[in-house]
């Protein structure tokens, strides 16, 4: 909110952005997709999008990888497909750096190419907090708008990175996993455990050299007990090889999205939100605790404890 701006301005500003997202526009969409991030404003957008349990309208595909796995060009490559299949799409693309370097706005714009009159497609790229590697504040709110608007389908391209991913899981329809032939990627995400979560793995760059053997151990590191069967398929977004089969896949396997799990994660996360609005306000309490530990000689995790336990005692 900025200085001088009363509730009542806000909702007379969000009313007509409301009113002109509902007319289908997009400079309105764009505008709520950016205002979801100030706590003032997602309130409201809450209030307006009314969806403690909506229904679920778009297939919601989360694509992720590590850096230059390949995502954005095969999100590009996939979105003159679905429009010839009179798919409308939105992308968000979860930027994990710093938006002032600008160069990963502009890379994924120009990895995406698509014309700029074409009505179906929407585009956004998102920053991500320092320290939120990979994964957008406030995604679900942005998933949901993107929804309501109308897009048939909702694509997110994010960085993996672990955990902000295995959250993403939960978001979505689809999670696709891409891994780059001969990257060493598979180790790594194994250990995170996205391996295992992720509904698709697909090995990207199918044209260069390796792309079979990689999906080959893939594929053997899958069959092991413990993972949940799942296939591993080969894309080359550079070859146009294997894209149609990903997108009669995404459309014709039962999509994930469990909304019982889905809602019960999101006011969890808001309720995490709420608390840590309040426990912000509650210097002296912070402080009264770490002058107490260091004159118990409390290690850190007595002392935190202590403070959640007297946090949650105050009415909290
Ligand atoms: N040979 C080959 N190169 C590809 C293919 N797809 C993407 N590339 C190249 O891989 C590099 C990275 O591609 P991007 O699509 O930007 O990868 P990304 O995963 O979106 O990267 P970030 O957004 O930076 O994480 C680019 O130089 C692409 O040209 C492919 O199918 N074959
Ligand atoms: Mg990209």
């Amino acid at each position: 909110m900025q200085a001088g701006e009363s509730a009542q301005d806000l909702d007379l500003v969000l009313k007509s952005l409301w009113a002109a997202y509902q007319q289908g526009e997009r400079r309105a969409l764009a505008r709520l997709l950016t205002l979801v991030d100030q706590a003032a404003y997602r309130r409201t957008i809450y209030k307006c999008l009314a969806h403690a349990f909506p229904e679920q309208t778009s297939l919601t595909v989360a694509v992720t990888g590590s850096p230059g796995a390949g995502k954005s060009t095969l999100i590009g490559k996939l979105l003159p497909l679905l429009r010839q299949q009179g798919r409308t799409v939105a992308v968000l693309a979860c930027d994990p750096r710093s938006p002032l370097t600008g160069g990963a706005l502009l890379g994924d714009r120009i990895r995406m190419p698509v014309p700029v009159d074409e009505q179906g497609i929407y585009i956004r790229s998102l920053a991500t907090p320092p320290g939120r590697q990979g994964i957008a504040e406030n995604l679900d709110v942005r998933i949901a708008l993107l929804e309501k608007f109308g897009f048939d389908w909702v694509v997110i391209e994010t960085v993996g990175v672990g955990q902000a991913d295995v959250a993403i899981g939960d978001l979505v329809d689809f999670l696709v996993l891409l891994i780059p032939p001969e990257s060493g990627d598979e180790i790594q995400w194994e250990k995170a455990g996205l391996l295992e979560i992720a509904d698709l793995v697909v090995v990207s760059k199918g044209d260069l050299p390796g792309a079979a053997r990689t999906a080959a151990q893939l594929q053997q590191t899958l069959n092991l007990p413990g993972f949940p069967p799942k296939p591993v398929t080969v894309v080359s977004a550079a070859k146009n090889l294997g894209l149609s089969d990903l997108v009669s896949r995404l459309m014709q396997s039962p999509r994930r999205r469990r909304l019982q799990e889905y809602y019960a994660r999101r006011l969890l996360l808001l309720a995490q939100e709420i608390l840590a609005e309040r426990f912000a306000e509650k210097k002296d309490l912070v402080a009264r605790v770490l002058e107490e530990a260091r004159q118990n000689g409390w290690d850190t995790w007595e002392a935190a404890c202590e403070l959640a336990r007297r946090l949650s005692e105050n009415g909290h």
